[in-house]
């Protein structure tokens, strides 16, 4: 079952919603004296995503992770990571063919040590060009268009798993954004070209376009539907769409979920790339409330898509969305307020994964449970016999966490490097010790023969940092005992189990 993943360095999808509701089927059998809803047991939004096999990402301006509260609910609450601004144009070619990496490679960076996926944002975008693209000409900027695209792409190849190629080339009543120099001067040719040149710098990067107000079916979501169908037929490199989404509360568009789908009907991935939800500030519990259940129907919808890849939320805190600046008296748009407390937009999300619809695998209750309980005292705090030191040569810790049912389950797998110094390139082995059988993989490159398993990185996810993670995971089937292996190896050398 090695994974085959091309054109997507990433891939983190697969029996989605069975897997989460599996979550669910695990803890009602396993806890049964207890009903706690799944959404409640698993502790993090990333948690929930991860074993629903979705992304949950956030847009990360790099010079707030100096703030604790910041860092900290980055660090744990998504498992992707896109750049607000660090990898536009006019901050990564600030004067012409001088490339500024920068803040870029913090996001990148970022994304690496915390094990996250990395999503590229944006190649081609007619705002935030550096000023030098004003004096070009037709041919002259299409060079530069593809200069820039192929020196991005190039730069970041292995890092960013999807790119954002061109953003926003729509207007609203579906023709070509007429204020777009790219337009203007290049003409409508230039949105395949970026997307062959982007192909051609990365060929394992998926592409995408990515566009506001396209949530619903509408002129402009139609526009880009007719484009997609286009770019298929004739063979036009394009891997998915991204729906931005920047809402108002109350107005979930109810036709977004059949948009959606009939992009994934035309063989393209979709994904929500930039939510936010605003409201008239200053906020109040009615507003929020709505807000909540606008934030859990727009995770429903990517979660009754099997095609949708994840939902980006364009920040962490109100205190830094781009929203108040731009729409004078409105804001709190974010999941977390201006002093990082939840809003209940929070436990709307949790609640989405939640609510899935009925289950496909229903739990037999006659299955002995592998976790049992123990009734006996449990100490919390385990004693260590001798000081284990955080960091030693050639030091690696596995954590293997298991969401099972009958004869299938889920493995989220993270690696953590407790080495002094950096991995480059990484391979897992272990061994199943119940004739598990690994039946897809992502963020890896899995094989198995009889019981012993190898996992490779995946091309994006090779480089550890000292003290860093990165994770992948894989679905299973068992015949009725799931026991976990009992020991890991990195590289050849023993590790540590979380
Ligand atoms: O406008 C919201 C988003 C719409 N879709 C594309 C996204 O890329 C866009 O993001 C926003 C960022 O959130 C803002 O942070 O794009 C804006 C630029 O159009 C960003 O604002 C800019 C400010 O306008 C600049 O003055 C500032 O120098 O951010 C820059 C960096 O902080």
């Amino acid at each position: 079952m090695a994974v085959t993943r091309p054109p997507a360095p990433h891939r983190r999808r697969a029996a989605t919603r069975t897997v989460a509701l599996a979550l669910a089927a695990t803890i009602a059998v396993g806890a049964a004296a207890v009903a706690i809803p799944a959404a409640q047991a698993a502790t993090t939004l990333k948690d929930l995503a991860t074993a629903a096999g979705k992304d949950i990402g956030f847009a990360l301006d790099p010079n707030r992770l100096s703030e604790s509260a910041y860092k900290s609910i980055a660090d744990s609450e998504f498992n992707l990571v896109v750049a607000e601004n660090a990898m536009k144009w006019d901050a990564t070619e600030p004067s012409q063919n001088s490339f500024s990496y920068g803040s870029g490679d913090q996001v990148a960076s970022y994304a690496a040590s915390t094990g996250k996926e990395l999503y590229g944002h944006t190649l081609v975008w007619h705002s935030q060009m550096p000023p030098w693209t004003n004096n070009l000409s037709g041919t002259a900027l299409e060079s530069a268009m593809k200069n820039h695209v192929t020196n991005v792409a190039t730069h970041f190849k292995g890092k960013v798993s999807s790119w954002d190629v061109v953003n926003e080339a729509f207007g609203e009543n579906g023709e070509r954004r007429t204020d777009s120099p790219l337009q203007q001067k290049i003409g409508d040719g230039y949105i395949e070209t970026a997307f062959r040149t982007a192909r051609a710098a990365d060929p394992n990067a998926k592409l995408c376009i990515n566009d506001y107000n396209t949530d619903a079916i509408n002129s402009k979501s139609t526009a880009i539907y007719n484009l997609v169908k286009d770019f298929k037929s004739r063979g036009v490199p394009i891997d998915c769409v991204g729906f931005q989404s920047h809402l108002i509360i109350g107005q979930v568009p109810s036709t977004m979920q059949q948009n959606l789908q009939r992009f994934a009907d035309l063989g393209v991935d979709v994904r929500i790339t930039e939510l936010d939800i605003r409201m008239t500030t200053p906020a109040d519990s009615t507003k929020l409330a709505t807000q909540a259940a606008d934030y859990k129907k727009m995770f429903q919808i990517c979660l009754a898509v099997s095609r949708c890849q994840g939902v980006t939320i364009w920040g962490i805190t109100d205190k830094y969305s781009w929203v108040p600046g731009v729409f004078s008296g409105q804001g709190a748009a974010l999941v977390w307020d201006d002093s990082y407390t939840k809003k209940p937009a929070y436990n709307g999300i949790v609640s989405a994964f939640g609510d899935l619809p009925t289950p496909t695998v229903t739990p037999t209750p006659t299955v002995t449970p592998t976790v049992t309980p123990t009734p006996t005292v449990t100490p919390t705090v385990t004693p260590t016999p001798t000081a284990t030191p955080t960091t030693q040569p050639g030091g690696c810790q596995v954590s293997y966490v298991v969401n099972q049912w009958n004869t299938g389950f889920t493995a989220n797998v993270t690696v953590k490097n407790t080495s002094s110094t950096a991995i480059n390139g990484w391979t897992l082995t272990f061994s199943f010790p119940s004739g598990q059988t690994v039946t897809q993989a992502w963020s890896s490159l899995t094989t198995q023969s009889g019981s012993a398993v190898t996992v490779k990185n995946a091309a994006w996810n090779g480089s550890i940092p000292a003290g860093g993670n990165q994770q992948f995971g894989f679905n299973g089937s068992h015949t009725g005992t799931n026991t976990a292996p009992s020991s890991f190896s990195l590289n050849g050398t023993a590790c540590s189990t979380a």
